[in-house]
């Protein structure tokens, strides 16, 4: 059966590329790196009821399992390359593997992303992605340059993945509303939580201008804090500059700006470049068709402050997405 299964996978890894020398079948994939690029890779996982939830379909679970890591790779400032695929199943489900190799592919193939191996295990459902990536060994995106006085940049929208999340949680207090109110800003929540873009083209772009970059996880607050510890500084947002969805704002009028801070999943880039190359680089970005907002600047001093346009302090409570908070 783990070999039906493997071939199926095999039969479906459509993307070809000349630097992949040996591709699934043999005890492991041999591939060639280009001269003078550093070799970006990251792993993760995604567990049934903790990343996607209970009852998303097989094809949204490829898609965003891919989807994540291409998100780090966009980070780095990466170009995609190679994928490693790790499939824990409660069965030998071929409808569940073909409807993740269409979700899978679906973005695969855009990216040019060759599947070169993989592994499939029994137990409770389980998908863990390999990628790799190439990026020119100076021009890598980090986290740790941003500089006080840097501006601060975030793409498309924040917020929609966790309040998608907030529409199918029928324990909610305004479940009832939520459910009978705009169809379609309530399918454009859900569609960002199942179905994020990996903001790829983006990252390139921002090789060698942005002086660090993070993509969006955890939640705003999170990992821009992330951004902050790793380069020394602090930050001060603008909390009327964060760019929000109309779905977001028909749906979560009230808590919109907090779904923005602190939630999480949205898999946009957030990054820091000298305020001077503000203008080309929003104009740039846009060209390409991506949104981009100027939500704040990094400071000296340690610490994450949101401020509104007056200058007044907004109250946030400064958390995202922990695993390990009980
Ligand atoms: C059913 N969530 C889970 S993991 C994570 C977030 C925001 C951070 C990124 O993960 N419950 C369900 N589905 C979800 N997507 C969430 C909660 C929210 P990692 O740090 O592992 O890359």
């Amino acid at each position: 059966m783990e070999f039906d299964l493997i071939e199926l996978i095999r039969a479906r890894a459509s993307v070809r590329r000349e630097d992949v020398l040996l591709g699934i079948g043999d005890d492991a994939a041999l591939l060639r790196p280009p001269a003078g690029h550093a070799l970006a890779v990251a792993v993760d996982t995604l567990l049934e009821g903790v990343h996607f939830p209970v009852g998303t379909s097989p094809a949204d679970i490829g898609w965003k399992a891919l989807a994540v890591n291409l998100s780090d790779l966009a980070a780095m400032g990466a170009t995609p390359s190679w994928a490693l695929l790790s499939l824990t199943l409660p069965g030998a489900d071929r409808r569940f593997v073909e409807g993740f190799l269409d979700g899978f592919t679906a973005l695969a193939e855009p990216h040019r992303l060759a599947l070169v191996g993989g592994d499939t295990t029994r137990g409770p459902l389980a998908v863990s992605v390999t990628v790799h990536g190439f990026v020119p060994e100076a021009q890598a995106l980090r986290r740790d340059g941003a500089k006080a006085g840097d501006a601060i940049f975030v793409t498309g929208t924040l917020g929609d993945a966790a309040a998608g999340l907030a529409c199918l949680d029928r324990e909610r207090a305004d479940a009832d509303r939520l459910l009978t109110a705009s169809v379609d800003s309530r399918k454009a929540l859900i569609g960002r939580l199942n179905r994020p873009t990996p903001r790829v083209a983006a990252g390139q772009l921002l090789r060698g201008v942005a002086s660090a970059c993070i993509d969006v996880s955890d939640g705003l607050l999170a990992d821009l804090g992330h951004v902050c510890r790793a380069s020394g500084v602090g930050a001060v947002l603008d909390a009327d500059a964060l760019p929000l969805s109309s779905a977001l704002l028909t749906l979560f009028a009230d808590d919109a700006r907090d779904f923005a801070l602190r939630g999480g999943d949205d898999y946009e880039l957030c990054f820091t470049a000298p305020p001077e190359r503000a203008a080309d680089l929003i104009a740039d970005l846009s060209r390409q068709g991506c949104g981009v907002a100027r939500i704040g600047r990094i400071v000296a001093e340690d610490g994450l402050a949101v401020r509104d346009a007056a200058g007044r302090s907004v109250a946030v409570s400064a958390s995202g997405w922990d695993h390990f908070r009980s």
